[in-house]
């Protein structure tokens, strides 16, 4: 067991109370960052099981004194860095906000680092989303993939990446990035599609609604479970040297994939409920998302366990059971 301490921003997320969780099992103090938000319940209801396990702090990678503050009180082995605003689309709407919480923010932590000669490791969050539409000839990405991010979100990102590899090799400091591909689990928002498909099949279902409305379902993604990749987060910050490492499936599925397997699994046919909007459009589209992780497999001994149809099954059965009368 360890006697290490992590802190963990965006802990209130989908990938930090699974990281959170995860870290518990190895012996970690754990401790996290909270942004306030106007409905309690809201900051923090995917922790609410570790309540008495976990320590927060209120603090917000946009408010340096504060980062400054928890960083000198917690005093962390490692810190994972996965604040962010982190839906696409929206990014589109809010393009400086997410500049601020999404390159500003990891580089903020880095500078803390630097300057007061902390030793603590740090992960940073980077997407699948830098890679935009290049894709190598044998249609998977890598390491070495050449990144032309489509969105304010991947750019934002991809300057992140690259301070992340600046700091390491200008200043010696741990820091590694894991190029996450899409990674979804029961507890998704459900504005991502994944969790907007399940929850409104299982109305539909239910009786409760009657159409599901959708932007462009033609896209192709991989997607993974964030159970699996948050264990790939603590394999890289805890490898030898720090890196950058793919962490994907290798299987790529379109949205329309998703869609008719969600519905099949409820014996419904998606043609008769799913309409469209070209709200749920992006200016740009992100086409095809198929992640090489040989790297991460042999390098660091991660491979993922749950495959698209189990990752379906358990989204639709978390689904069910809330919504069971
Ligand atoms: O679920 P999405 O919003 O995920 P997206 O844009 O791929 O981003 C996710 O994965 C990234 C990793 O590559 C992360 F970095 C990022 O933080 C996030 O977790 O959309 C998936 C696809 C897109 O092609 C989108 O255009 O679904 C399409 N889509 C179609 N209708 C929709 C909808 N997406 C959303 N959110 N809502 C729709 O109604």
């Amino acid at each position: 067991m360890s006697n290490k301490t992590a802190l963990i921003t965006g802990i209130s997320g989908q990938d930090g109370s699974y990281l959170a969780e995860y870290l518990l099992t190895k012996g970690y103090v754990v401790s996290g960052l909270l942004r306030r938000n106007s409905v309690a319940e809201n900051q923090s209801y995917r922790l609410a099981h570790l309540d008495h396990e976990i320590d927060t702090h209120y603090a917000d990678v946009t408010d340096n004194s504060s980062l400054a503050r928890v960083i000198e009180t917690v005093c962390p082995d490692e810190i994972y860095n996965l604040a962010a605003q982190s839906h696409v689309r929206v990014s589109f709407d809010i393009p400086e906000f997410t500049l601020q919480t999404n390159a500003a923010g990891p580089l903020s932590i880095l500078e803390i680092l630097r300057r007061s000669g902390s030793s603590a490791r740090f992960y940073q969050a980077s997407s699948s989303e830098m890679f935009g539409n290049s894709v190598d000839p044998d249609n998977f990405q890598r390491e070495t993939t050449p990144m032309h991010p489509v969105s304010p979100y991947g750019c934002a990102k991809l300057f992140a990446y690259h301070i992340v590899r600046n700091y390491r090799s200008s200043y010696g400091l741990f820091a590694s990035n894991g190029i996450l591909f899409n990674h979804e689990s029961p507890r998704r928002g459900s504005n991502f599609v994944t969790s907007k498909i399940v929850k409104t099949a299982v109305e539909i279902k239910r009786g409760l609604k009657s159409k599901l409305v959708l932007g462009n379902i033609d896209t192709y993604r991989d997607w993974g479970h964030s159970r699996d990749y948050v264990k790939a987060m603590h394999l890289i910050l805890n490898h030898e040297v720090s890196d950058d490492f793919v962490i994907a499936t290798g299987q790529t599925f379109t949205v329309r994939d998703f869609l008719r397997a969600t519905f099949e699994r409820l014996d419904l046919d998606y043609h008769n409920h799913v309409e469209f909007d070209s709200k749920f459009n992006r200016p740009t589209e992100l086409n095809y998302l198929r992640g090489d992780a040989a790297k991460a497999r042999t390098t660091l001994g991660w491979t993922p366990l749950t495959t698209f149809e189990m990752l379906v099954d358990e989204m639709v059965d978390e689904w069910l059971a809330k919504t069971a009368k």
